[in-house]
């Protein structure tokens, strides 16, 4: 059942090697690889751009293990930046371009990045002046590249050492670096992307999500490259119109979205914009639960099935999943083969069938550490197996279905967002007396974050502070981070040590609704 690397690969093992250097080796160099804003990138000519930029980076002085850390939109130079840095035997970081000049600070400091390149429109370079690292633009990267002779093979890598780190969001909203060694990629195509999606040469692949996401990477990067397909890489904010002219231009096979994604491209069809989903065989959804009226609505719109599954940073991509043929609308479906899951208690033993307790689960792609984290490192792994911080029950049928999270994250269109983070912004305004948010259903039954709020004595509750305060976090915040709605209480529910009730807060919103 559990797949392993150490059973099946080889001690070396460079994970660029497999997925870009093995197709140009063996005779698929003309192949296309990448699909991007500026037309069609073979095989054989991302070979040979991983190849020159891992000769760019060894001539500047990176060495084995040293971070790289790219914050740039997606397309061909994010793509050649990540396998060119593995393919030096230095590790990849992408950075979720999303997040604040200060967060970009912290990952790039928390990395030790040696160099960074960066897209100056997402990040002013002056603004990481402070960090210890050297900092090249796109363009730079281009140019370096243009001179630069290839490097003649793939660095020599223990299939155990590491090749690229994600950031995922901490309950207190701290990123942690999520370490993946250079075999995890490849077991989750020997598991999910061949016994699920089923993947093929002549696939095409696009995803939605991003791919500094874990989920994004595996869908428009090591999939399509573990068979020699092709990924579709769009750069822009994906808004259902910018959505459905990809696909209408591109005719992905597979299409990798998130509910809300689903939902906001349900209601432009709905509101008459013209999509057309017939190239695609299959659509799948992450990075929270998929609502059956969604999964329902989006058959009778597209006439194409939505695979929902439940993937982790941590883990690297989705273990448990809904299949073609056996998809249970509104669950998380069934274990993917070479995932071992269990449901158990708080003293670690299984629960009943029906009865909910916490997902743990056993798999070979599941990170080694978080870097720099020893003690969260030690409360998420033990030995094999890993914490998903996940309720969840298991029906008669083998049918899992999630029950939220054991900490009160929030996922928000996909992507974390910390409540404590967001508290934290709130509670610096000097009318904030205290606060506290949480995630509200909207009416399609998905979490976006709200805000209650308590304000220091005198201060007016009206409208104008509202506004006020909204404006205070957006200046603090990543926009996704931000409360859809602030509301002024005269009390927050605390427990008697003083404990905020985030879960009794949840039953209010609940019943107000
Ligand atoms: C939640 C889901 C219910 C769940 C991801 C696919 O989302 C991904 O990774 P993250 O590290 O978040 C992991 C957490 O998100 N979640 C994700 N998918 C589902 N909850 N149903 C789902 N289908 O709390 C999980 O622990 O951002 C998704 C592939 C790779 C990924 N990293």
């Amino acid at each position: 059942m559990y797949v392993r690397a150490a059973d099946r690969l080889p001690l070396q093992f460079n994970a660029a090697e497999w997925f870009i250097g093995r197709h140009a080796a063996e005779g698929r160099g003309s192949r296309t690889a990448i699909i991007d804003e500026e037309g069609s990138l073979s095989y054989g000519l991302l070979d040979e751009a991983v190849r020159r930029f891992a000769r760019v980076l060894r001539d500047a002085g990176v060495r084995r293990d040293e971070r790289v850390a790219f914050v740039a939109p997606d397309s061909r130079w994010l793509s050649i930046g990540f396998w060119g840095a593995i393919a030096a035997g230095a590790v990849a970081v992408p950075v979720n371009t999303l997040l604040t000049a200060s967060d970009f600070r912290s990952v790039l400091e928390d990395c030790g990045a040696r160099v960074t390149v960066v897209d100056p429109q997402i990040v002013d370079p002056a603004a990481l002046s402070s960090i210890d690292t050297e900092v090249w633009t796109v363009d730079d990267m281009r140019k370096r590249l243009e001179g630069a002779a290839a490097q003649p093979a793939y660095a020599a890598t223990h299939r155990d050492a590491m090749a690229f780190f994600l950031y995922s969001s901490g309950t207190t909203g701290e990123p942690k670096g999520v370490v993946h060694l250079q075999h995890d990629m490849w077991i989750c195509c020997e598991t999910y992307g061949t016994s699920v999606l089923e993947i093929r040469p002549d696939d095409r692949c696009f995803s939605v999500a991003k791919l500094f996401f874990a989920y994004g990477l595996g869908n428009a990067q090591y999939f399509p490259f573990h068979v020699g397909a092709a990924a579709v890489l769009f750069a822009g904010r994906p808004t259902p119109a910018a959505v459905f002219d990809v696909v209408r231009t591109h005719r992905p096979t597979l299409f990798f979205g998130v509910p809300t994604a689903f939902a906001n491209m349900l209601s432009a069809i709905e509101d008459g914009a013209a999509a057309d989903f017939t190239s695609v065989r299959t659509c799948v959804s992450a990075g929270e639960s998929l609502p059956a009226a969604i999964l329902e609505r989006w058959r009778a719109r597209t006439g194409t099935d939505i695979l929902d599954g439940i993937g982790s940073t941590e883990i690297c991509h989705i273990f448990l999943t809904n299949r073609r043929g056996d998809i249970r609308p509104g669950s998380s479906g069934k274990p993917v083969a070479g995932y071992e899951l269990d449901i158990v208690d708080e003293s670690g033993r299984p629960v009943e069938t029906g009865q909910m307790g916490d997902l743990i689960v056993r798999g070979d792609s599941t990170m080694a550490l978080y870097w720099n984290k020893h003690e969260a490192t030690k409360s998420a792994l033990n030995g094999d197996w890993i914490r998903t911080g996940d309720k969840y029950t298991r029906d008669a049928d083998g049918y899992y279905v999630h029950g939220g999270r054991s900490d009160d994250m929030i996922k928000a269109g996909g992507i974390w967002v910390s409540p404590v983070e967001v508290e934290a912004a709130l509670i610096r305004h000097p009318s904030v007396l205290e606060c506290a948010v949480i995630a509200i259903e909207d009416e399609d039954g998905l979490h976006k974050p709200h805000a209650y709020v308590v304000l220091q004595p005198g201060v007016r509750a009206d409208e104008m502070i509202t506004f006020e305060l909204r404006e205070f976090v957006r200046g603090m915040l990543a926009p996704y981070k931000c409360p859809k709605s602030i509301r002024v209480v005269d009390e927050l529910p605390k427990t008697a040590t003083g404990k905020l009730k985030r879960f009794e807060l949840r039953k209010r919103a609940g019943s107000r609704e």
